[in-house]
């Protein structure tokens, strides 16, 4: 018995030397923990947010940063994170400068993450679906994003000094791009692509440009209006982008290196529209960006108008299948069923 109790006085004291050791192991955590209790923004240096939404059949796309406004402190970073199939750019430019083609970059990508203090240009190379891009802001200011793809896909990163207090958490951050992508996505009107210019019209493309307090959006339809439509030989079909800011082209045959330039088997009509004939399914002719012009503000130069429309004479009786060689990974494909 004797024995009995003198092992339990060892095991009492071994498991009070044991608490003692944990305690002392975990000071430091401790002391961090009260840390964030009294500075509570220690615990919201890293942000999450999302590039673009996406219907489930692709076909409507959400260009937009969600949430396209955010208030960090300086020193804290923000990932964002693609969720559609159509790539975007994370792109934040020095004052001033000139908006530089998507395949150029600042001229320069950086790749996974980058450090922006308002300084020098810092841009994401083309992200794709699941892919993440971090940026760390050292500096207050208050800085414009941009996507190098997409016009009026725009917002801001307010980086403020640490001792000032931030308006949200990032579950406020979280709900907010829900509701963007959601409204943003429900935003379109479905039955404007249905809307014909001439019998033998298809609209090419839909889309709405809104705006938030922190820059705009915009919702593009990526899909032809009417993805068959049956004429007969000699007629001719009109194809029209009704989006204001997507472009789109219309691609019978083989697919061209480069998708900005028309075909030089086109003609242009009087009204300014491209204008192909085709006598087989077998042979091409490619539209190149049909698009409306950009928007034109005070102080700069007016755009010339957008080449929006694009015209096919069929010939011979057949079925001619074509593609938007920009969205064809979308879905987006249409044919023409010409009968005799
Ligand atoms: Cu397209």
């Amino acid at each position: 018995m004797a024995i009995d109790y003198s092992q339990s006085s060892v095991k009492q004291f071994a498991s009070k030397f044991q608490l003692l050791r944990i305690f002392t192991k975990l000071q430091p955590v401790f002391f961090f923990l009260v840390g964030l209790v009294l500075f509570p923004q220690l615990l919201l240096a890293q942000w999450n947010a999302t590039i673009g939404g996406q219907s489930q059949d692709l076909g409507r796309q959400g260009l937009a940063f969600l949430p396209n406004e955010i208030w960090i402190h300086a020193g804290d970073s923000i990932t964002w994170k693609m969720a559609p199939d159509e790539p975007h750019t994370v792109t934040f430019l020095a004052a001033d400068q000139v908006i530089p083609p998507f395949t150029e970059g600042c001229p320069g990508f950086s790749s996974g993450s980058a450090t922006f203090d308002g300084t020098a240009c810092a841009t994401s190379p083309l992200l794709f679906q699941g892919q993440k891009f971090t940026v760390v802001f050292p500096v207050a200011g208050n800085f414009k994003m941009i996507c190098l793809v997409h016009q009026n896909m725009t917002g801001t990163v307010h980086v403020l000094k640490p001792s000032q207090s931030l308006p949200h958490d990032q579950a406020f951050y979280d709900r907010a791009a829900q509701e963007q992508s959601t409204a943003l996505l429900a935003d379109e009107d479905s039955s404007a692509l249905k809307h014909k210019h001439s019998e033998n019209g298809v609209t090419v493309g839909h889309g709405e440009i809104v705006a938030t307090g922190g820059g705009s959006d915009s919702v593009s339809v990526m899909r032809f209006g009417d993805p068959e439509i049956t004429v007969h030989a000699g007629d001719t079909v009109e194809w029209t982008n009704e989006d204001p800011v997507t472009p789109h082209t219309v691609t019978f045959g083989t697919e061209p290196q480069d998708p900005t330039a028309p075909s030089s088997n086109l003609t242009i009509d009087a009204d300014g529209a491209r204008h192909g004939v085709l006598k087989s399914p077998a042979d091409s002719v490619h539209s190149g960006f049909i698009q409306a012009a950009p928007q034109d503000r005070t102080g700069l130069a007016q755009a010339p108008s957008g080449v929006t429309r694009f015209r096919v004479t069929f010939s011979k009786p057949g079925i001619y299948p074509y593609l938007c060689a920009l969205h064809d990974v979308l879905g987006m494909k249409g044919r023409v069923i010409v009968l005799p």
